[in-house]
């Protein structure tokens, strides 16, 4: 890193990059030499990338090298990649489909962007986030920025950046040729069978660049510790899980990309085209689970050195086809002909033809189509100074219908969302001014014009309130109302670095961030509990029902960051507090179907519908870590690490918890590296969780500790991870998994004696024992 650049805290988690893997040089280290693959041909990055690193004054963190490496070994979801930070959970759905949360904020109130591009998810329970379109083998680097976001990097979100690259194009030295070289991977854990493969090959010349990249994954469900629940059946005739049996958690995977890249001296020209699917994904918090979800993606960029300074230019388009419905642990006939709603042992029996009392299913689709067009320049200014000044535009479509499938499912196609439009213009101008040695600030502004838009609504029967459906009654009132809606949303940020002295740095600053809701807060539309139990996002299994009149969440941040350190860094300690206010919050109240009114009474510890609702919240707490070198030793270099999280948050209008929020949570490790050899024993501790969400019925959660081993041999083309995650096997549930309704009768909220019932938490995994082999050619 240019000692100009250097990351406050990120050093704290940057490993050493080792010269076997070339794949893994940034451009974060100008002085150092382009790595050497042990074949002899030289490759290099072009000449653009090697000088372009992102200054950041905002206590940015990193994960990269060989901190990515042993978290590769250990899952398939890179969203698991990120957990290892202070203040980063992950709220728990998918297996390739967690979601991050930074200080409590997660999902749409985080920009998550790939490459450049920002993806959203185009499901109603989000089953597609960013991150699970991107294999944890291909990442190269992540960028959080908690909090405090420069403007340049955020844009309608409330809380942290995250920033997701891959491997940037290398190229072969001068008279070097043609070079060749890649990698190969393979994977396999205990629990829950799960195992996989990556493959990377790179052909380069000076000029050109093609690398392909490829993935899949596979796993059963996972086990819990120990037996969480007292049912075994799934709905399904001849299909039972053992009661530690995790239903739904089981996936499979696959992605695939192509990159060419030209450089012609201070000039890089990229294109990519990207596959991905996923066959099968069970979620055990959510009623349904993802039968197929086809990603195709077509990326170009331009990156140029001038003498006024740089040209970034970005395009990306994305298809994508995302389908839903039961998996094999959750019932799938339903209707009187099937048994009715007590079928005997719970299973519902195989009917023809689909009509009125036979339900095969509850097929749901999406489609969604995205357009994005990106334009950065940054210009050098006296001194060290810099001006970034952006613009951004992003289409976004998407059709999201239930065809019919029978019973209360019939006879027509539901329209969930129809035409649904979310278009985002943007221009940004930031400011990087270098007072002197030691000061430094950071100030932006960015407007955010956002544009909605859907069609009318249908029910499966559009003439009927049947059953208390109401399908006739919320389209009518749906489709009578104005729907077009566009909000300009202004953000600013302004942050401040101190270099006190060389064993302190602090930065500070505040932050004023706001953020449109999705289509899915804003038009699911119908209050029939069966519908609404599809309109969830957040993996409590409540009934959610979009609201036309939601204003733009806007929040202010205060926070700083001081950094205590020895002048090598032989020990650190970071700590940094927060304070976030949020005007118009969008939260949640218990709806009356019936009057379709806020419930006059409250509902405790069932499941529930809800209707988004514009409210208040403050969030307020801190991030401490640090780590210490113990000393060199015959045997390697030990170290020590940790960090320690708090987050505290209200709805300031009710009083109320907010949801999915982490408790005291932190993690100690201690470090061994020797020649080749990257060790670590890590322990684990979180906190009970009794802090919650009353109108969600958030379910509270016990403390536990866990016990992870991890051991890491590498020579000059073979890498080998092996571990032990959950050593002790400890059974635990997930603070932020939500609720346990991963088999059974899922479609609606039975009476015993049948399941899925209010009241159990997503168990986490029980010990696992994993391997993983790398090799380069
Ligand atoms: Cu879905």
């Amino acid at each position: 890193m240019s000692p100009k650049l250097r990351p406050l805290v990120a050093a704290m988690l940057v490993a050493n990059m080792s010269a076997a893997f070339p794949f893994c040089v940034y451009a974060n280290d100008p002085t150092s030499e382009p790595a050497t693959p042990d074949g002899g041909d030289a490759v290099v990055l072009p000449k653009v990338i090697v000088e372009y690193d992102r200054a950041s004054i905002a206590p940015a963190r990193r994960v990269e090298g060989d901190t990515t490496q042993a978290a590769q070994a250990a899952t398939s979801d890179a969203a698991t990649l990120l957990d290892r930070l202070p203040g980063v959970s992950i709220n728990a759905a998918g297996g390739v489909s967690g979601l991050p949360s930074i200080r409590g904020l997660a999902d749409d109130r985080l920009r998550i962007r790939v490459d450049g591009a920002d993806i959203v998810a185009s499901c109603p329970n989000h089953m597609n986030p960013a991150l699970s379109y991107v294999a944890p083998s291909d990442i190269a680097r992540i960028t959080v920025y908690p909090g405090i976001t420069p403007v340049s990097q955020g844009g309608d979100s409330i809380g942290g950046s995250i920033v997701v690259e891959r491997t940037p194009p290398t190229f072969a030295a001068p008279g070097e040729g043609v070079v060749l070289f890649g990698e190969i991977g393979a994977y396999y854990r205990s629990n829950g069978d799960a195992h996989g493969a990556n493959v990377a090959a790179t052909v380069a010349t000076e000029r050109f660049h093609l690398r392909y990249t490829g993935s899949t994954a596979r796993a059963d469900d996972y086990r819990a510790g120990e037996d969480f629940k007292t049912y075994d059946f799934t709905g399904r005739a001849g299909h039972t899980l053992d009661r530690d049996e995790v239903g739904s958690s089981a996936y499979v995977a696959h992605n695939q990309r192509l990159g060419m890249a030209y450089t012609t001296g201070d000039h890089l020209f990229e294109a990519a085209f990207g596959w991905q699917q996923i066959p099968e994904q069970g979620f055990p918090n959510q009623r349904m689970d993802l039968t197929d979800n086809r990603q195709r993606t077509a990326s170009l960029r331009y990156l140029g050195q001038f003498a006024w300074g740089r040209l970034d230019a970005r395009a990306y388009r994305e298809e994508l086809e995302h389908e839903m419905d039961f998996g094999p642990d959750k019932r799938y006939w339903y209707g009187m002909a099937s048994g009715g709603a007590n079928p005997p042992n719970g299973a519902g029996a195989a009917c023809s033809p689909i009509g009125p009392n036979c339900a095969a299913g509850m097929p749901m689709d999406t489609e969604s189509d995205t357009a994005s067009l990106s334009l950065e320049a940054e210009i050098a200014l006296a001194g060290d100074d810099l001006l970034r000044v952006g613009a951004e535009h992003r289409r976004y479509r998407l059709d999201d219908w239930w065809p019919p499938s029978g019973a209360m499912m019939w006879p027509g196609t539901f329209w969930n969302i129809r035409d649904g439009q979310r278009d985002r213009s943007a221009a940004y101008v930031e400011w990087e001014r270098h007072f002197d040695a030691r000061w430094m600030a950071e100030l932006g502004v960015r407007y955010e014009r956002v544009a909605m838009d859907a069609g009318d609504a249908r029910g499966y029967n559009p003439t009927s309130n049947m059953m208390g459906s109401y399908q006739m009654r919320d389209a009518a009132l749906f489709n009578a109302a104005d729907r077009s809606r566009s909000d300009g949303n202004w953000d600013a940020s302004a942050m401040f670095r101190f270099a006190r002295d060389e064993r302190t740095d602090i930065a500070f600053g505040i932050a004023r961030k706001t953020r449109s809701p999705g289509v899915y807060e804003v038009y699911p539309w119908s209050t029939w509990q069966m519908a609404a139990l599809m309109n969830n996002f957040v993996g409590d299994g409540n009934a959610y029902v979009g609201n036309l009149n939601l204003r733009p969440e806007r929040a202010v941040t205060l926070s700083a960051t001081f950094d205590w350190h020895a002048p090598d860094r032989r020990w650190e300690v970071v700590f940094t507090p927060y304070y976030t206010r949020i005007a118009d919050y969008i939260g949640a109240v218990q709806w009356d179907a019936a009057t379709n009114a806020p419930s006059a009474a409250q509902a405790r510890n069932r499941f529930v519908l809800l209707k988004y609702a514009n409210q208040s919240a403050r969030l307020e707490g801190f991030d401490l870590s640090g780590k210490l070198r113990l000393g060199e030793t015959g045997v390697g270099t030990f170290g020590v690490e940790g960090d320690v999280s708090w987050a505290n948050g209200e709805n300031a209008d009710t009083g109320d918890g907010l949801y999915h929020l982490m408790p005291l949570n932190g993690r100690i490790a201690l470090t061994h590296r020797a020649q080749g050899w990257d060790n670590a024993l890590e322990v684990v501790g979180v906190d009970d969780k009794n802090d919650v969400s009353r109108v969600r019925n958030e379910i509270e959660t016990a403390g536990y500790g866990l016990v992870n081993l991890r051991f890491a041999r590498e020579w000059s083309r073979v890498r080998v991870d092996v571990g032990v995650e959950n050593l002790f096997d400890r059974f635990y549930s997930l603070p932020t998994g939500g609720a346990y309704v991963g088999q059974g009768t899922t479609m609606t909220n039975p009476a015993l004696p049948n399941y899925p019932q209010w009241g159990t938490a997503v168990p986490g995994p029980g010990r696992s024992i994993y391997a993983a082999i790398k090799t380069t050619f």
